[in-house]
């Protein structure tokens, strides 16, 4: 594997869901692997799991780690090409991209988008200057459109508590938010769960439409009730609207956030979330401190997932 950017970097998802799963009984079974290697991964944005899963991951195949929080602590980077550079911004990601690529054998970015130009946001330009520019292996922290990593840990998850002998049917729903949030996650999730043997439905209420290229294959509609009917997993996140008006919040509904009472249909559904989560206003406390949540154990196969994708990374390079 050379880059780890969605789904369709991966060849076989079941054989990386299964190498997964075989790193998290055994994590250092490849700690040579490795050995002399250096990962460089840099944030345009804040993280908590992606930043320290990603990090004990390589620690875990013998890797070097270098953190850079481009945001706060780098130069102000510049992405457009022929910028005459007399404003704020101080280094062109060109440069950037080049010298860390020096570095570094495997490198990895987190680029949030702006949620103010779809073109500019759905182009995926910052990711793509940085990989081109980088010319070193890669994997996505999560870009302006995407979260693969997220949505491979959340494949395992499911793979590990789906009911036997038979599809499981999961839900993917929208959820309420103070803020106007990337639709990434959402995206992601969609993208990976129309790839994999699962029965898949989005609910969201009218005008939180995502974009078809991610949603193709699964059933979605404006009544959750409906849509949660039978689930065995429940994927509970917000997400600002995608068209006609790009990045918006159109309700903060509060009946469409998970209590209990929303669970009595379903198959004794299992709930996740990416984190982070704000409680009692995307999830309420008796579903995420109760016996239904998966949301920790998700966030502990980040690190799983992330294995998995750079030992195939290093296995490219070696
Ligand atoms: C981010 C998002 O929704 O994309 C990161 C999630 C992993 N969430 C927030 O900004 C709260
Ligand atoms: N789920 C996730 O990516 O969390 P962080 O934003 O804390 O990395």
């Amino acid at each position: 594997m050379k880059q780890f950017t969605s789904v369709h970097d991966v060849e076989d998802l079941e054989s990386l869901v299964r190498e997964a799963l075989v790193l998290k009984q055994h994590p250092y079974a490849h700690e040579s692997l490795g050995k002399h290697k250096t990962l460089g991964l840099i944030f345009l944005n804040p993280s908590l799991r992606t930043r320290l899963s990603t990090q004990k991951a390589a620690q875990s195949l013998g890797m070097n780690v270098m953190v850079m929080n481009m945001g706060q602590e780098g130069w102000a980077l510049e992405t457009q090409d022929g910028a005459i550079m007399n404003g704020t911004t101080v280094e062109h990601i060109k440069d950037a991209a080049a010298v860390m690529g020096q570095y570094c054998d495997v490198l990895g970015m987190r680029s949030f988008p702006k949620l103010q130009n779809v073109e500019e946001d759905y182009s995926e330009e910052i990711l793509k200057k940085f990989i081109q520019y980088a010319n070193v292996p890669f994997v996505s922290l999560e870009s302006a459109t995407r979260h693969p990593l997220q949505s491979l840990a959340d494949l395992i998850t499911i793979t590990e508590h789906a009911p036997k002998g038979r599809r499981p049917k999961v839900v993917l729903t929208w959820a309420p938010h103070v803020k106007a949030l990337p639709q990434a996650v959402p995206n992601s999730f969609a993208e990976w769960m129309c790839a994999a043997d699962v029965d898949f439905v989005i609910t969201h209420p009218e005008g939180y439409e995502l974009d078809p290229q991610f949603t193709n294959g699964a059933t979605i509609t404006y009544n959750q009730q409906e849509a949660l009917e039978g689930a065995d997993f429940i994927y509970v996140k917000n997400w600002s609207t995608f068209q006609p008006n790009y990045g918006e919040v159109l309700t903060q509904d509060a009946s469409w956030m998970l209590t209990n009472q929303h669970l009595t249909n379903t198959n004794n559904a299992k709930v996740m979330h990416c984190l982070p989560v704000r409680r009692n206003v995307e999830l309420s406390d008796e579903i995420l401190d109760g016996p239904n949540s998966l949301v920790v154990h998700e966030a502990a196969n980040r690190e799983f997932a992330a294995q998995a994708v750079l030992k195939r990374l290093l296995e490219g390079i070696q």
